[in-house]
């Protein structure tokens, strides 16, 4: 007998196993239960999958047409997953950087581009094209048909990117399970009518432990639908910016700078010496079982960000005489040329 998969995260149907995945009282249901519940409750909390990433490489690898490297603009760094990369070696990529619409119109696509060319130089793959869309807006879509008139497209990229989400607004239709949870799509998903043949594939994981001491409410707090709005904090002498209870960081300017944070929550500013006491107290986003790590960044560069994955980035323009962060043990952060 033929397996059937889930039209809506392209799990393996089963009957067997109540709690695992694409578990369906009947064969004859399209959807499983945990897509289901999603659909129809927004409860996100079973669509977890458990995804084997070497599987999707494989299928990328063997695949004749064109890709859409999906990344997340908030999480640049956190897209760039090594085993993906490989697997786009050799294949006609066109990197399609989605969740256009969380970051402020002011901000130029091109200065966007341009550090996005920087941060793949490295890894020597070639792109075809990079194209800025955002899933909310269809019209955005519109540099992507070219591409998708003339051969079958696999939609590729991280977990969370929106992969899903691109081709339910390119469809016009919500078949595919979307949610704020890493590793929804749990299958390849293939989609072939009039006018698209399209695959949706599982995200590769790339993501921190942090995510394991994360609430619902982080989760919702971190899909944020509606554009950011940075926070602009001026320095003018060492301060620590709180990051809610996830840790802070110090820095101490040479002279007064600004420092911009994209993140989906309010960070605080406050005296380095209240810094510790102040994560014990209450804040907009509050993580689990925190424990605590300092560490000393280089200050070469005078206008860098901090993404932490999982979280989103903090921008710091300007000349430091240094940078320290106090972070959860379970974060993980990266220092980077600012791409804004
Ligand atoms: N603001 C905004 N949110 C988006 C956009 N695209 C996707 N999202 C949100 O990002 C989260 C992940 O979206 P999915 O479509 O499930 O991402 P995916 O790449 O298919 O994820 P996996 O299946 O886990 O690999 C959801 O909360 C979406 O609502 C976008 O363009 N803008
Ligand atoms: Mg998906």
């Amino acid at each position: 007998m033929t397996e059937r998969k889930c039209m809506a995260c392209g799990a393996i149907l089963q009957t067997e196993d109540k709690d695992g995945q694409g578990y369906v009282r009947s064969l004859d249901h399209h959807i499983c239960q945990s897509c289901f519940r999603l659909r129809h409750y927004r409860d996100f909390k079973r669509v977890k999958a458990d995804v084997d990433s070497a599987e999707t490489a494989q299928f990328i690898e063997g695949f004749d047409g064109h890709i859409f490297w999906i990344v997340d603009i908030m999480h640049l760094n956190q897209s760039l997953h090594s085993g993906l990369i490989r697997a786009l070696h050799n294949k006609d990529v066109v990197l399609v950087v989605n969740k256009r619409d969380l970051l402020p119109r002011s901000v130029s696509d091109n200065k966007l581009k341009q550090s996005i060319m920087r941060l793949l130089k490295e890894y020597n793959i070639s792109i075809m094209e990079v194209i800025f869309v955002s899933a909310k807006k269809y019209a955005t879509l519109e540099p992507l048909m070219p591409y998708l008139d003339d051969a079958p497209v696999a939609f590729v990229g991280c977990i969370n990117a929106g992969k899903s989400s691109l081709l339910n607004t390119l469809l016009k239709d919500d078949q595919l399970s979307v949610s704020p949870v890493s590793s929804t799509t749990a299958g390849i998903i293939h989609i072939e009518n009039e006018s698209f043949d399209v695959y949706d594939t599982p995200g590769f994981i790339q993501e921190s432990n942090l995510v394991n001491k994360f609430t619902d409410e982080n989760l919702l707090m971190l899909a944020p639908t509606k554009g950011i709005k940075p926070m602009v904090i001026q320095i003018y002498e060492k301060q620590a910016i709180m990051i809610g209870n996830l840790g802070y960081i110090v820095v101490d300017p040479v002279k007064t700078i600004n420092l911009v944070s994209y993140l989906p929550f309010k960070v605080k500013r406050v005296k380095p010496e209240r810094a510790e006491v102040n994560l014990g107290l209450e804040h907009e986003f509050m993580i689990k079982d925190t424990e605590y790590r300092k560490r000393t960044w280089p200050t070469q560069m005078d206008r860098v960000d901090l993404e932490v994955f999982d979280v989103g980035f903090i921008t710091i323009q300007g000349k430091l005489k240094s940078l320290e962060t106090v972070m959860d043990t379970s974060a993980e952060v990266i220092l980077r040329k600012a791409i804004i």
